[in-house]
């Protein structure tokens, strides 16, 4: 039979079973049970090449970047450099003008709030923001918002927990100066329709930030094609090292928005009277840059792109399935989050057992998940509950670590009575 292309593309094409045993974490014990790690939504697990790789990085190559003449200072500026091409490519921004270090996605959102909002944003101002955003894109334009003057409008969600786009359009108007919303929530798993929003906003000329820390990893992310304006991620949930992530920005944006930090590396020329600045992406990035996370950032990328994001997607989605049929077959346990649009993020509730006990037991048989409110407790207050457990998978788990889970629920159920 031929096959069209869409069949081509989704159809499972690497080998799981190899590269699970790319991640050495994997292979220990927990409190006495094989460790089945699901908590990849929090922070994802770094394989080989990248341990390999920072290692070599640390052996080898150390020294400060964009400063030295000497021979491993220039080797540590092109790996950091050839990282950031890495980075690039993987979300297909035009130039590494537009692809700025940062600390993370809430440094880089903090980046864009600061950095735009003061230039920006006037008193009676709007942004809009939606109703399962993470902290981290909450707060920092409350900062804003206390500093200028703007109002925040909060697009709502529905029961299954997806936002009510009648009500985003009606909250789009000339005041609106920046939409900023995640490309997919952490503690439901919806797939917000980002491209629907983004085309919306462009009508009034507005800009669009999208929290990219839960979808980089998961799904292919082409900048150019969503036509973002800000996308922001982390390096440590999508198989690279902590104290790195990236904010990509449209260079016309970049361009007019000031420094976020004064310092070394960012500069033009200093005097006293007055300072100018270096070429993007450098005016970002103040001080001596997290080096060893940039070139591990690259590595996990170049390590991504050889699994191939539409596999690594499609094999998530398989275990989402799998792993969903098989909860919603347990008596008394409720799925939030029920987008038929969705990646693999279980957030539930067994009936009566609080969540913190749930993570608590499960932990007691080496299974690693999530409690609390992952930092959206608007998404708690909308479901009017205090917390969830939260089981989150990455390409690298696969059956039995779902089966563990299920068969750790049925043992915390039988301990509840
Ligand atoms: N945005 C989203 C959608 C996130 O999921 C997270 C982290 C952040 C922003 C912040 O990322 P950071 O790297 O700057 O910390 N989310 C989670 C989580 O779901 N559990 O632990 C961290």
């Amino acid at each position: 039979m031929i096959k069209t292309d869409s069949q081509i593309t989704n159809e499972v094409t690497a080998d799981f079973d190899r590269i699970r045993r790319d991640f050495p974490v994997l292979d220990q014990q927990v409190n006495g049970h094989p460790l089945v790690y699901l908590d990849n939504a929090a922070s994802s697990q770094m394989p080989k090449p990248v341990i390999e790789r920072i290692n070599a990085y640390h052996s080898k190559e150390h020294s400060n970047v964009h400063r030295g003449i000497h021979t491993l200072s220039q080797k540590a500026t092109d790996a950091y450099e050839e990282a950031r091409e890495q980075v690039r490519t993987f979300i297909n921004a035009k130039s590494k003008s537009e692809v700025i270090y940062t600390g993370g996605t809430t440094d880089s959102i903090n980046l864009v709030a600061y950095s735009y909002g003061r230039a920006f944003f006037n008193e009676g101002d709007e942004v809009i923001l939606s109703e399962l955003e993470h902290h981290a894109n909450i707060v920092p334009w409350q900062l804003m918002r206390d500093m200028t003057g703007i109002k925040l409008r909060v697009i709502p969600i529905t029961d299954q927990g997806e936002l009510d786009m009648a009500v985003y359009g009606k909250l789009l108007n000339e005041r609106t100066k920046m939409v900023a919303v995640s490309h997919i929530s952490n503690a439901l798993g919806t797939v917000n329709p980002v491209e629907e929003i983004i085309e919306k906003a462009h009508q009034y000329d507005v800009p669009v930030l999208l929290d990219g820390a839960q979808a980089a990893p998961h799904i292919r992310v082409d900048v150019q094609q969503l036509d973002c304006d800000f996308y922001a991620f982390s390096s440590h949930k999508m198989c690279g090292p902590t104290g790195i992530g990236i904010l990509y920005g449209k260079e016309k944006y970049l361009n007019q928005m000031p420094p976020f930090r004064g310092g070394g590396e960012m500069i033009d020329k200093v005097t006293f009277e007055e300072t100018t600045y270096d070429e993007l992406p450098h005016k970002f990035e103040a001080g001596t840059p997290p080096i060893v996370s940039g070139i591990g950032l690259g590595a996990a990328i170049k390590y991504l792109k050889e699994v191939g994001m539409e596999n690594i997607a499609q094999r998530e989605h398989e275990l989402l399935e799998y792993a969903t049929e098989k909860l919603l077959a347990i008596d008394g346990l409720k799925i939030y989050g029920e987008s038929p649009n969705k990646a693999a993020v279980i957030s539930f509730v067994l009936d009566g057992i609080h969540p913190h006990d749930t993570g608590t037991l499960l932990n007691e048989q080496g299974i690693a998940i999530r409690t609390g409110h992952h930092c959206a407790q608007t998404v708690m207050q909308r479901y009017d509950i205090p917390a969830t457990a939260r089981a989150s998978i990455a390409f690298y788990n696969n059956e039995d670590d779902i089966d563990r889970l299920v068969h750790g629920i049925k043992e915390v159920k039988e301990i509840f009575g």
